[in-house]
């Protein structure tokens, strides 16, 4: 699918959602706001926030890698997130990310073993890579799926130009750290959120960072990054479970052994560091057999990888996946 060019002032056929669909929507997600404790704000709060001026990417070359599988609507991407810096609950991060999250100026900082290391400024960071679409299938944990069409560069580009050294073995992603900015980051005594050893970080394995599938991501639906969705560049992984796919990075480090990564320190029975999508390894609370797309009534199954095993299986040729989960 190719983006076509379009002016700031269209709308996109896909921020039009019917009506009854979107209030069904509503009332799923205030419940489940009110269900998710040590949410930042009281549910019910104002639902109406103004949209953030994100400016459109242009005309985007499609990827042989992208899915035809209907993508959800903008709607759904941007009021349903997982975003813990800005709270637990699904509608927290679209509330109190824009215009707290400051998408310029920003710096990416590129570190540990590899030639290119450096401070780089969004633009510089970005430049030479070409940003295409890849519409891609996003496995959430907690068994709820989307198919997001996300702009960005191959990852294993800015792999390549950093020149990681021969003891780079694993690439470790980091999040912010500014309770300024991120209110849980300043939740003392909040139960949950504060006892995260922030910031979020994640990591992979060199070969998974540099397959072809592993994404940095600049924008969704044509635009820019919104703010909850992790402005202005987030790591996608699609063939695993979506918290290791990083928001609003800061930091790439190359490293030799593999690194801390956030849910798997808080919980390494529940989040393992591969994290692979298998329907065939349930979360010690419930089965990862079945999902359920947003914005449909009846689940699906879970496939293996994601659906992506074609392009990753070979990387854990010889493992057991019931171990390194
Ligand atoms: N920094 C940071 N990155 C994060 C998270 C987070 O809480 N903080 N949540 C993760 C989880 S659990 C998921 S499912 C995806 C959700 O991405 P989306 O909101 O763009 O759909 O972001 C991931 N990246
Ligand atoms: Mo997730």
């Amino acid at each position: 699918m190719l983006i076509k060019k379009r002016r700031a002032s269209d709308v996109l056929p896909s921020e039009i959602t019917p009506e009854s669909i979107y209030r069904d929507r509503r009332r799923f997600l205030r419940t489940s706001a009110l269900a998710a404790a040590g949410s930042l704000l009281a549910p019910g709060w104002s639902l109406a926030k103004p949209m953030e001026a994100l400016e459109p990417l242009g005309e985007l070359p499609a990827s042989e890698f992208s899915t035809d599988t209907p993508a959800n609507t903008y709607e759904e991407i941007t009021t349903y997130n997982n975003f813990y810096e800005f709270g637990s609950g699904k509608e927290d991060p679209m509330r109190l990310a824009p215009g707290r999250l400051e998408h310029r100026p920003w710096t990416v900082t590129v570190s540990g073993e590899a030639e290119n290391t450096g401070e780089f400024g969004f633009d510089d960071f970005m430049r030479g890579l070409t940003v295409e679409e890849r519409i891609y299938r996003l496995r959430c944990v907690e068994a709820w799926s989307m198919v997001i069409p996300w702009a960005g560069v191959p990852l294993a580009e800015v792999i390549r130009r950093a020149r990681p050294t021969s003891r780079a073995k694993y690439v470790k992603f980091y999040t912010g750290y500014d309770p300024q900015v991120f209110p849980a980051q300043a939740a003392r005594g909040m139960g949950f959120l504060a006892s995260i050893d922030w910031p979020y970080t994640e990591g992979l394995r060199m070969d998974e960072a540099m397959n072809p599938l592993t994404l940095l991501a600049t924008g969704l639906y044509g635009k820019e990054m919104p703010s909850q969705n992790g402005a202005p560049i987030r790591l996608v992984v699609p063939w695993k479970y979506g918290f290791k796919s990083i928001k609003s990075v800061v930091r790439i480090h190359f490293q030799e052994t593999e690194p801390e990564a956030t849910w798997n320190q808080l919980a390494p029975h529940e989040y393992g560091f591969y994290a692979n999508v298998n329907p065939n390894v349930d979360h010690p609370r419930w089965s990862q057999a079945r999902e359920r797309r947003i914005g449909e009534f009846f689940k699906q199954d879970t496939l293996m990888f994601n659906g992506y095993q074609e392009e990753v299986a070979h990387l854990y040729a010889g493992m057991d996946l019931s171990k390194h989960y």
